[in-house]
């Protein structure tokens, strides 16, 4: 068995026992009550779903495994002369409950090196579609052609025994984690560079590696990448594209169909593609007004605009959160550090400033704030990656690090298919009617 493998089967072994205990104890204890407004408006604050990774609070925001993106920025092993933590020692951290050592991220840089070659097929699947497929498609696709490699899918077919899943879905997320980046970068490559692709660099870290196949071997574009795979790869359990990965999962669906499902619902425009909606409306500002720097008042103008026809304004809000999202924070420090001058970044400043009350001032918006997706496509068009529709794909890579690390857990752990309760509307009225105090 493999160093990482053994981590994980040694530290999943005891938790598992735990839950176990833990459910035959206390299984009757009630978690919360909800109502027909949550059943109606998708769940929300229903503690329904248990995920080990990372825990979301409303106004802290995330914690993975207990460290906040600070704590991780100082405790993370980071790459030579770089100030950003190693996305590898997270999703160490994600799936041991353990802070990583340098060691420990150099053998996980390797092994997803080693594991990073992608069968021909699946290039040739992509290379038949048409090159207009929005990216986040043809990601999606190839990672579903790339399923003829699940080994799971081979145990189970085989005969595997329930208490040894977690060790084929382990092999699977490893291997479609090591090679996420080479599909993505092939992606990017055929469609905004006439298919002059790039070869990988296995002496690079995964995402440095992931950098250079894209086409940027800018030192602090490197480091921008290993910021980004870190802070997009998980926001616990709830969110469109974990709850789907874990949702499919449950089936014992293996680990690239249920990704695939996850990618699906990253790829609609109230979640992951909000970082490319961000873009292309900040876009549409500067070309409306006439200015690449509009001012606060412009600014202004076009927020009550947007929200008199109806639509969202992209990259503020959020289902859990009510404060600034600290993976804007995050990346708002990077642009302080690397590009603090930049004339599309210091829109994205002041559009931080003149949203929230405007937003607030609604009456209806719970959270004005900035979310991980108002800052990022800023710095990624600082480096020349203006291609937004792209933006999409960088993220589900990244988001394939916490949703990959949860199904190990969910394998590991026993967890069972999901199947909660629904009813229709009619069904509610009988039950509202049967609440009414009798006169
Ligand atoms: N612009 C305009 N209206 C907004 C808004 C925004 N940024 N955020 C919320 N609203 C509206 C909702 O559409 C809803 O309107 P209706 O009552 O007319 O349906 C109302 O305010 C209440 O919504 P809410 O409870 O505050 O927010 P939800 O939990 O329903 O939705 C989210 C959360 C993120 C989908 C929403 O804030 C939104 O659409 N934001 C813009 C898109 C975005 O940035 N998504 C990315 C989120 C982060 C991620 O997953 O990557």
């Amino acid at each position: 068995m493999g160093v990482l493998k053994n981590k994980f089967h040694e530290v999943s072994g005891p938790v598992a026992q735990e839950v176990k205990s833990l459910i035959k104890e206390h299984g009757n204890l009630e978690l919360g009550t909800y109502t027909i407004d949550q059943a109606y408006g998708g769940m929300k604050e229903i503690k329904a779903l248990v995920t080990e990774t990372s825990l979301l609070d409303s106004v802290e925001g995330i914690r993975f495994r207990g460290y906040t993106i600070p704590e991780l920025s100082e405790k993370l092993p980071k790459a030579e002369g770089c100030t950003e933590p190693l996305p590898e020692g997270l999703f160490y951290l994600m799936l041991t409950n353990e802070l990583p050592s340098h060691h420990d991220v150099e053998h996980i840089s390797n092994t997803w090196a080693r594991r990073s070659i992608v069968p021909h097929h699946v290039f040739k699947t992509l290379d038949v579609l048409p090159k207009t497929t929005h990216p986040m498609t043809q990601f999606s696709i190839a990672v579903m052609a790339l399923q003829t490699e699940s080994i799971f899918a081979k145990k189970y077919r085989d005969g595997i025994s329930k208490k040894d899943y977690w060790d084929p879905m382990f092999e699977d997320s490893m291997n479609l984690i090591a090679r996420l980046p080479r599909i993505a970068a092939y992606i990017y490559r055929r469609t905004y560079h006439n298919d002059k692709h790039i070869e990988p660099d296995p002496n690079l870290d995964w995402a440095a590696n992931f950098a250079h196949m894209l086409g940027f071997d800018n030192p602090s574009f490197k480091s921008l990448m290993r910021l980004y795979m870190t802070i997009h790869a998980d926001h616990e359990g709830g969110n469109v594209s974990a709850h789907s990965t874990h949702l499919v999962g449950s089936a014992l669906s293996d680990a690239y169909l249920s990704f695939t499902a996850g990618m699906n619902g990253l790829a609609g425009p109230l979640h992951g593609l909000a970082n490319q909606e961000v873009i292309r409306w900040v876009m549409q500002m500067q070309n409306e007004i006439g200015s690449k720097s509009p001012s606060e008042e412009q600014i202004a103008d076009y927020i009550h605009k947007t929200l008199t026809e109806g639509k969202v304004v992209p990259g503020y809000g959020h289902a859990v959160l009510r404060k600034t999202d600290p993976r804007f924070t995050a990346q708002m420090e990077f642009a302080k550090k690397y590009c603090p001058d930049d004339e599309l970044v210091n829109t994205v400043w002041r559009i931080y400033k003149v949203a929230p009350p405007i937003l607030e001032s609604t009456g209806k918006i719970k959270n004005p704030w900035p979310n991980v997706d108002a800052h990022s496509g800023s710095l990624l068009v600082h480096y020349g990656l203006v291609e937004y529709d792209f933006y999409t794909v960088l993220f589900g890579v990244s988001r394939a690090l916490g949703v990959l690390t949860s199904l190990c857990w969910d394998r590991a752990l026993g967890y069972g298919i999901e199947r909660p309760k629904s009813v229709t509307t009619e069904w509610i009225k009988s039950y509202i009617a049967a609440k009414q105090p009798k006169v």
